[in-house]
């Protein structure tokens, strides 16, 4: 068998990739501070890779930052003020405490440069357009000059991300050299096959599959427990949900993303709340209107004290709301969590 194996949903294969460093690790490993265990060489395909969230209180997963990860992204933006208002513990990152450089995908990806001033991103979309079975559309990231320093603090963990169109579909293929399997593998594939849906969006096309291929998938041993705590949740806890699916709207493009990340950033320094009464006047679909939403209920956590207002969980997306709660349970009732 030379092809990955293959599961509808992250959640399938998230699940399968913790069972499998927790059941049968190859090595143990030790370096730059952090003992872990991994398994080399791992590979899934995804087949709906919209199904991208793992409902598991085990994890805590947190949806603000997965989102805020994608518009930091894609605004091509690699500033702390930015991510590290929604993940504190990327600053550590930062040689200069300003911007961070290999976590910082964005710049490499979405910003334009070269002798053609476009990014890579619209280099990959243009192939796809004109040599439609191209196998060149791929963007790099990791790049040979981060390894000079070898103690530098961030070198990107992704070499590169490559489209593909085919059946009229487009897929999209990572490869990282190294995935922490609790934390970056879920962060990492919100991001990229957020990343491939927009893609598709702004062509026009359907999505196709996600593939993800690894060189050194691990677990750090200090994660261990927590581990076997969402396998268990998964082995005997009823699951979470279901909640309905979640697809970007048709019409996405650079417009829109612009409206949500000027959004955001009003957001973040706390200059307005956005009620839902407001955000439904903005013209932005609803599914971009509960994402202005959920980082307006990650405004209040941050910048209020007491419950995140029931207008605003209400309005969310109920997988989002289930999420939150999960999270910061003192700051959602549970009440919320539930589909109505
Ligand atoms: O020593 P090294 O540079 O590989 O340490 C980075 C750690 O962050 C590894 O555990 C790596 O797998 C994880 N990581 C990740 O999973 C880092 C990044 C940032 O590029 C990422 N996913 N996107």
């Amino acid at each position: 068998m030379l092809t990955p194996a293959t599961f509808t949903t992250f959640t399938d294969a998230y699940l399968a990739v913790l069972r499998t460093i927790v059941d049968e690790p190859h090595a143990v490993t030790a370096g730059r501070g952090k003992d872990a265990w991994e398994v080399p060489n791992v590979s899934f395909r995804l087949t709906d890779p919209t199904a991208r969230t793992p409902y598991l209180a085990a994890r805590r997963a947190n949806p603000v930052f997965n989102i805020a990860e994608f518009l930091w992204y894609v605004a091509g933006r690699d500033d702390i003020d930015m991510i590290g208002y929604y993940a504190p513990r990327l600053r550590q990152l930062s040689p200069d405490g300003t911007r961070l450089t290999g976590t910082a995908y964005g710049p490499r990806l979405f910003t334009p440069g070269g002798t053609d001033r476009r990014s890579q991103f619209e280099r990959a979309l243009d192939l796809t357009v004109h040599e439609p079975d191209s196998k060149r559309a791929a963007m790099l990231i990791m790049r040979p000059d981060e390894l000079e320093d070898p103690h530098h603090p961030d070198v990107a963990c992704t070499l590169a991300l490559q489209l593909m169109l085919r059946g009229g579909r487009l897929h999209m293929t990572g490869y990282m050299r190294g995935n922490d399997a609790k934390i970056g593998l879920l962060c990492d594939v919100y991001s990229f096959t957020m990343i491939l849906e927009f893609a598709a969006r702004l062509l026009r096309v359907p999505v196709g599959t996600y593939t993800h291929h690894v060189g050194s998938m691990h677990i750090n041993t200090l994660d261990l427990d927590q581990v076997r705590a969402i396998l268990t949740e998964a082995d005997t806890a009823p699951a979470a949900g279901p909640f309905p699916p979640d697809p970007m709207p048709a019409d996405t493009d650079w417009p829109v993303i612009d409206l949500v990340l000027h959004a955001e950033e009003a957001l973040r320094a706390n200059r307005l709340p956005m009620p839902p009464a407001d955000v439904s006047g903005m013209p932005l679909a609803p599914y971009w209107q509960r994402i202005v939403l959920l980082l307006e209920a990650y405004r209040q956590i941050q910048h209020t004290t007491g419950p995140v207002t029931a207008d605003v969980l209400d309005a969310l997306h109920p997988g989002h709301r289930w999420l939150l709660t999960q999270r910061w349970p003192d700051r959602v009732p549970a009440t919320a969590g539930q589909p109505r």
